[in-house]
């Protein structure tokens, strides 16, 4: 069979993308068909989601695309749109960092039992998980109205065909999915006053949700496919690995750091080292744990307004190693705000020397980054038993020359890095499938990887002593 063009939406945290691929057996490419920024707006004090012009974004890109033969759509994950009962959206979507579940997920949790929760969901305690965004708005008007919830890729999807479902990879990161029973945690649901009819059926990746809307005049009547809809999913699929001795590292607005298991790790010591089981395609499991990622840097960014970033980068590595390092984990890093300010705050907290120049501020990150990454990839392996010899970095972080060398020196493993959409690759790859175009499992869907995506490799510098010690100062031992 011949190459089919596919669109591969992809919404991630910092700018959503219409990719464009051409795939076939042994064929893969992809262009960009357009690019939207992804700017959140804060409205009387909520910090929300501006989801028409994310929805205006994909429209044009999918004209900008041209006909397709079918259309998957990704975004990041545990965020939802509400419905009433003629299907209009009620309110905008709140933004996972809003503050609103500051005040009330250690409290849920307690009262539903952490060890319960994570027996059930198999998920780490974040405090945007989809259950605490939902106890937070109990009570509200807008949530008593609702006849409906959708994930943000559902929504979209929504709009686009009519058809309602939840796809299984992203609804895995709700804490209200059952992931043994692969289905909707309902008594949990209904020990957490969550009515369990807002939730509609589960659709499996590799389905078909249906034709695109005749009234929207998009070109080719494409289908839309269920992909892995949580952007992690379909970027661990995107990862080209020879084998399944690979930690990956989903570097964008976040870092999520792990491995590719069979079965869940539900042990006390996973539980307590926040490593999460989330659902991914093919019945796999992503046993991984959020690292707070480059949305470090790029809140640094945005507060001193500069755009320069290749700049800073080659600034950055000419700083001295290790001056300030901090736990890129401290939760008064997750909200929006003047990121130098809280990082000189917290390396005053811990006693390491303040970043005296954004060159500095860049440098701190990078190395705090590194050393999380080298954490976190010791962790997956202890904790799941799984032997890794290669960690692969996607997505723009896959850009940074510097952080993904740190990464390899911090790891002591080899980092191949790209491709730096893999989000969008995963996505393309498993629409092809399901259209018959390619076959296989996933190992041959990352052969086609190999052969057609640039990667590049850094091997490690050596210092393990150095990186050691840098841990240490963090209370991290190995
Ligand atoms: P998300 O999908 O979460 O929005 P991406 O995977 O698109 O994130 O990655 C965005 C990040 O990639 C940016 O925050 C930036 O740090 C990094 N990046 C993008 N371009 C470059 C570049 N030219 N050099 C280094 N890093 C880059
Ligand atoms: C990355 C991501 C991540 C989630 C977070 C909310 O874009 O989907 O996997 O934890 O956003």
């Amino acid at each position: 069979m011949t190459a089919v063009r596919l669109a591969a939406v992809d919404v991630g945290a910092s700018s959503g993308r219409v990719m464009l691929a051409r795939v076939g057996p042994g064929r893969l490419e992809l262009v960009e068909a357009h690019r939207f920024r992804n700017e959140p707006v804060r409205v009387a004090g909520t910090l929300h989601w501006d989801i028409l012009a994310l929805y205006r974004g994909v429209l044009e890109g999918l004209r900008a695309a041209g006909p397709v033969a079918g259309i998957g759509i990704d975004t990041w994950a545990v965020d939802y749109g509400l419905l009433d009962a003629t299907g209009a959206l009620l309110g905008n979507p709140v933004h996972y960092r809003d503050e609103r579940t500051e005040r009330v997920s250690d409290r849920v949790a307690q009262q539903l039992g952490p060890e319960r929760l994570y027996a059930t969901t198999g998920l780490q305690h974040l405090p945007f998980n989809t259950l605490y965004q939902l106890a937070a708005a109990a009570g509200t008007p807008q949530l008593e109205a609702a006849h409906q919830l959708l994930l943000i890729p559902d929504l979209v999807a929504y709009w686009l065909t009519g058809e309602v479902g939840a796809e299984v990879t992203n609804a895995s990161t709700t804490q209200l999915y059952d992931l043994r029973r692969r289905a909707w945690a309902t008594d949990l649901m209904t020990d957490a006053g969550i009515r369990s009819e807002l939730f509609p059926p589960l659709r499996e990746p590799g389905t078909r949700i249906g034709p695109v809307l005749p009234a929207l005049d998009l070109p080719g009547s494409p289908d839309v496919m269920a992909v892995g809809s949580h952007d992690t999913a379909s970027a661990v699929v995107g990862v080209p690995a020879a084998d399944e001795h690979f930690a990956y590292i989903s570097c964008g607005t976040w870092s999520l750091v792990g491995v590719e298991l069979d079965a869940p790790v539900l042990s006390e010591p996973s539980r307590w080292a926040n490593f999460t089981n989330e659902s991914g395609v093919d019945g796999t499991i992503r046993y991984l744990r959020n690292v707070m990622g480059l949305w470090l840097l790029q809140e640094s960014l945005r507060t001193w307004g500069s755009t320069d970033l290749p700049a800073l980068l080659r600034q950055a590595a000419e700083e001295p190693a290790f001056r300030s390092v901090v736990d890129p984990d401290d939760p008064t890093f997750l909200s929006p705000g003047d990121m130098p300010a809280r990082i000189s705050r917290a390396c005053s907290r811990t006693a390491e020397p303040l970043p005296d120049s954004p060159a500095a501020t860049v440098r701190c990150i990078l190395d705090s980054l590194a050393l999380a990454h080298r954490r976190a990839v010791g962790q997956a392996q202890r904790l799941s038993g799984r032997h890794v010899d290669a960690v692969h970095v996607v997505g723009g972080g896959a850009r940074n020359d510097l952080l993904c060398q740190l990464t390899a020196d911090a790891c002591g493993l080899p980092v191949l890095a790209g491709p730096v959409e893999a989000t969008a690759l995963g996505n393309a790859l498993v629409q092809a499938r399901a259209l018959g175009v390619i076959g296989g499992d996933l190992a041959s869907l990352r052969s086609v990887l190999r052969e057609t995506q640039q990667i590049v490799r850094y091997e490690p510098r050596g210092d393990t002593a150095a990186w050691r010690a840098a841990a240490g100062r963090l209370g991290w031992d190995d």
